[in-house]
């Protein structure tokens, strides 16, 4: 028996290829996210640890107000290269945004449209338990319902540093909710980033020739 390369057989196994997960990782943007405000001062901070920079509705001024509607510290493409106590101060305008107490602290960002996450990376201090405040313990991401925990260890060194959590395939949803959980300590974070899956411009490509080829083949089978 032969396999004769048939223009069914070449349009099967191109639109085979067009239909392969060839994916790659893409930053994504949120429209905005809602949480509960930083503490501060009144909550036995040296600083205000707000989310000063907030563009929603909630006092972005007041403990742990709740926040909604808007984008702010942890957003603004700014990642803290120092600890706290060098960046932070009175005024609420350092770039942490910081809790003291709770947990988990709970961060819902929402966007636009469905995604396929891939990544997220929380910037955060490292400080060392300098004013009490050290790394996260974990963080969990849920999406869909579908809670993942991520453990985190604290680092030698007391610098300023990230997670990267790399999410199971099939994280899929149009919102996200970070859960930040802590030590016995208040943490520091500066920065969240989102990567989501994109077609690669090939399956694009290859799907388009498969189609092309379908239309060729039709023609060829009517010659017959
Ligand atoms: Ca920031
Ligand atoms: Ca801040």
């Amino acid at each position: 028996m032969t396999h004769a390369l048939t223009p069914l057989r070449v349009v099967a196994a191109v639109l085979c290829l067009a239909a392969a997960p060839a994916q790659a990782a893409a930053p994504v943007l949120p429209t905005h996210y809602e949480l509960l405000n930083g503490y501060g001062m009144t909550g036995g901070g040296s600083f205000n640890y707000w989310d000063k920079k907030y563009s929603g509705s909630g006092n972005s001024s007041q403990d742990y107000a709740p926040l909604s509607g808007g984008l702010g510290d942890l957003t603004d493409g700014i990642i803290a290269t120092e600890n706290w106590h060098l960046v932070e101060n009175v005024e609420g305008t350092g770039p942490y945004v910081g809790w003291n107490k709770g947990e988990p602290w709970l961060i819902t960002f929402h966007f636009g449209q469905v995604q396929a996450f891939n990544t997220v990376t929380v910037w955060h201090d490292d400080p060392d338990g300098l004013g009490d405040i050290a790394p996260p313990a974990a963080f969990t991401v849920t999406v869909g319902g579908n809670t993942q925990r991520f453990e985190i260890s604290d680092l030698p060194g007391a610098v300023p540093t990230f997670s990267v959590l790399t999410l199971a395939p099939g994280t899929v949803g149009s919102s996200l909710v970070l859960g930040v959980e802590r030590f016995n300590n208040g943490v520091m974070l500066s920065e969240v980033q989102f990567t989501s899956a994109v077609p690669e411009p090939a399956s694009s490509l290859l799907l388009g020739l498969g189609l092309g080829l379908t239309a060729w083949a039709r023609r060829n089978r009517r010659e017959v």
